[in-house]
């Protein structure tokens, strides 16, 4: 049993706990009390999130200022004071514990299981982007520092590389390489934002589709969940992070490269779920939804790279080589991505005009 749950207003006393192994850096449990009621409880991970306040300011801001619009409400998961009335439960031992009502009917998604399903999940980011358009991006504050600043990722892996603090760098020579080669153009979206050419709004930034909880019947999305990489950011990566976990033809550790490809239909329901749902993305933003994706899957498969090179410190592993196989299959994404490019553009280009 995870106590901590005690720490925050409950239905009940806690009766059972199970943890969901579901995302990679946070742990998360299940927990129901004896008068049936059900509520998530996560630890949040404080080598990721040093800064735990920082999120939960956030997601308070953004809170206060959706309960303020009219509308389609882009529905997201409201987290639960303490019983002291703070946000979170510091447990003075380095942990930082949160909690929210589970959602009646919800379902989680680890792929989509139709085309329907994917579609949803488009809306659902596209519609928080969108109801957070005019939110002064510039109030919320950096929850991880330049969390999707691709060539600082880069300099990470290059200082993972010399540190090689796990001795498997022989192992990771051609993915390295793979990787270096192309830093020009996976650096160009932090260029254009740099320049001024993107506008920075409220992204998500984690956009996988289980991030997303579905109502079980209906298959409708409720919300977005996991609120730790609310920040200022480029809408790009917020269509990019879904396209390269959801419009994967594999899992994103699928160790058979000869599965793993970019699905070009999967891509355009997602690029229609999302043009729709966000009119207010401007022409630039649109053409580079393309960049966005293959910027994402690069700096996704380095992340995966550099802490394999570290030995494993920030995402969770089932075995040893776990982090080595999840970047290989963004690198093998990317592959397919280059050969695939034109269609790509030409499919946004197709559901822009439509
Ligand atoms: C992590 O926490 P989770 O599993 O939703 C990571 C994302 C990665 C993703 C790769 C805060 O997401 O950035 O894209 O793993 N989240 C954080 O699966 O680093
Ligand atoms: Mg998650």
């Amino acid at each position: 049993m995870r106590h901590e749950i005690e720490r925050f207003p409950i239905d009940g006393k806690p009766a059972a706990c199970e943890e969901i192994r579901r995302g990679h850096v946070n742990a998360t449990y299940l927990i129901t009390t004896d008068t049936g009621a059900r509520y998530i409880l996560q630890d949040v991970n404080t080598y990721a999130f040093p800064r735990t306040y920082v999120i939960m300011d956030n997601v308070a801001a953004i809170s206060r200022f959706l309960a303020a619009q009219s509308g389609e409400k882009p529905a997201m998961i409201s987290y639960i004071d303490t019983l002291d009335g703070k946000r979170y439960y510091d447990d003075g031992r380095g942990g930082a514990w949160r909690a929210y009502r589970y959602v009646d009917n919800s379902i989680c998604l680890d792929r989509a299981e139709s085309d329907g399903d994917f579609y949803e999940c488009a809306r659902a980011f596209g519609m928080f982007q969108n109801a957070l358009c005019d939110f002064p991006a510039e109030e919320l504050g950096e929850t991880i520092e330049n969390f999707h600043n691709t060539p600082e990722r880069y300099r990470q892996l290059r200082e993972a590389a010399a540190e090689n603090a796990a001795g498997r760098l022989g192992d990771v020579r051609r993915e390295l390489e793979f990787v270096l080669e192309r830093e020009e153009t996976a650096s160009r979206l932090q260029r254009m934002r740099d320049a001024g050419a993107l506008p920075v709004r409220v992204t998500h930034n984690d956009t996988k589709i289980n991030n997303v909880l579905f109502d079980a019947d209906t298959r409708r999305a409720i919300c977005v969940i996991d609120l730790d990489t609310v920040m200022p950011g480029l809408s790009v990566y917020d269509f990019g992070d879904a396209i390269r976990f959801g419009a994967s033809t594999a899992a994103e550790d699928e160790k058979d490269l000869g599965k793993v490809g970019l699905d070009l239909h999967l891509f355009r329901v997602f690029t229609r779920g999302f043009l729709e749902a966000c009119p207010s993305l401007t022409d630039e933003e649109i053409a580079c939804l393309p960049l966005g994706a293959y910027t994402m899957t690069i700096e996704c498969g380095s992340r995966f790279l550099a802490d394999y090179l570290k030995g494993d410190r920030y995402f969770s592993i089932d075995y040893p080589e776990h982090n080595l196989d999840r970047a290989r299959t963004q690198f093998k994404l990317i592959a397919d991505m280059e050969k695939k490019w034109d269609e790509m553009r030409r499919i946004v280009e197709e559901e822009r005009k439509r």
